[in-house]
């Protein structure tokens, strides 16, 4: 089948309420000029971060079935985009997807954890099964969290220095994606930044990030999905970075004025017409 847009096959829950995968993986894709191919592996009814006993069904079986589907009609994809999985089985399937579409541009956002915490459903085991995922990516987009366990470190608060941000951003592309982006990383300037390597071609990147004293949850999702927009689109790495970030910044800073419970998600339907426009960035800095 012909593509005249290009197409992402997003593997991720759709959580109903909460602003998070792909409620909002879908509509900044869409709104980036991407076809967005949803292949849930959950149906939530809200997020799992504070609104109690959530309604889960669990469609892990789905996901092959849909492969199946795609392949049959011969259906192909620009990228492979995973995020949060629910068990080993669905990485697996996930490890499918991505043999079964070559060519096409496998990013993985290794959800696993953030403040220094694993999820609790990411044990031991899963998370050494998402470095299988991290194995077969062409870009990773973990938090500082995530950083640690895919790096097999303890966590450390402590601030990085120039040097061994870009010796982590080293490692982590030496388990197999040739781009790694780190996001929410504070170096030793006291700036949080977020942080990329490029291997090929050998370059180190970090965009400053201005501080808001609240956490909200999908933030992770909207960034690696800009990151996903914008590469497709034809952004460089620096860029596509700058480009989430600073969409991050605004929506945060607007959510945050409102003073809206943290757990809703940040108001991404107040900006989100901000990704249809080109902007002029040139605030990242070579590290
Ligand atoms: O992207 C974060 C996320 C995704 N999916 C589910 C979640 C969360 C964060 O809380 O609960 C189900």
């Amino acid at each position: 089948m012909a593509n005249f847009t290009k197409s992402v096959a997003a593997i991720h829950d759709l959580s109903g309420f909460g602003r998070c995968s792909l409620s909002v993986i879908s509509p900044i894709l869409s709104v980036m000029g991407i076809q967005t191919v949803a292949v849930p592996t959950a149906v939530l009814s809200t997020h799992t971060g504070g609104f109690g006993e959530v309604v889960l069904e669990d469609l892990t079986d789905y996901i092959e079935k849909a492969l199946e589907h795609y392949k049959r009609i011969n259906l192909s994809f620009d990228c492979i985009y995973t995020g949060f999985l629910g068990s080993k089985e669905q990485i697996n399937h996930c490890l499918d997807f991505i043999n079964s579409y070559k060519d096409a541009l496998v990013v993985v956002d290794p959800v696993m954890g953030d403040n220094g915490k694993a999820y609790k459903t990411y044990t031991k085991e899963m998370c050494d099964s998402v470095v299988n995922l991290v194995h077969e990516a062409d870009l990773i987009t973990p938090n500082k969290t995530e950083m640690y366990i895919l790096l097999k470190k303890d966590y450390d608060p402590a601030p990085l220095t120039h040097q061994q941000a870009k010796s982590n951003l080293l490692k982590l592309s030496e388990l197999g994606p040739s781009r790694v982006i780190v996001t929410g990383i504070e170096l030793a300037d006291m700036t949080i930044s977020n942080i990329a390597y490029d291997r090929d071609t050998n370059a180190f990147w970090r965009v400053i990030c201005s501080y808001v004293p609240k956490n909200y949850p999908g933030t992770g999702d909207i960034f690696a999905s800009i990151v996903v927009g914008s590469i497709l689109n034809g952004d460089s790495l620096a860029i596509a970075m700058e480009r989430a970030t600073r969409f991050l910044e605004l929506t945060i800073k607007t959510t945050y004025s409102y003073g809206s419970d943290p757990k809703e998600g940040v108001m991404l339907e107040k900006n989100l017409a901000w990704l249809t426009k080109s902007h002029s960035l040139n605030g990242y800095q070579s590290i």
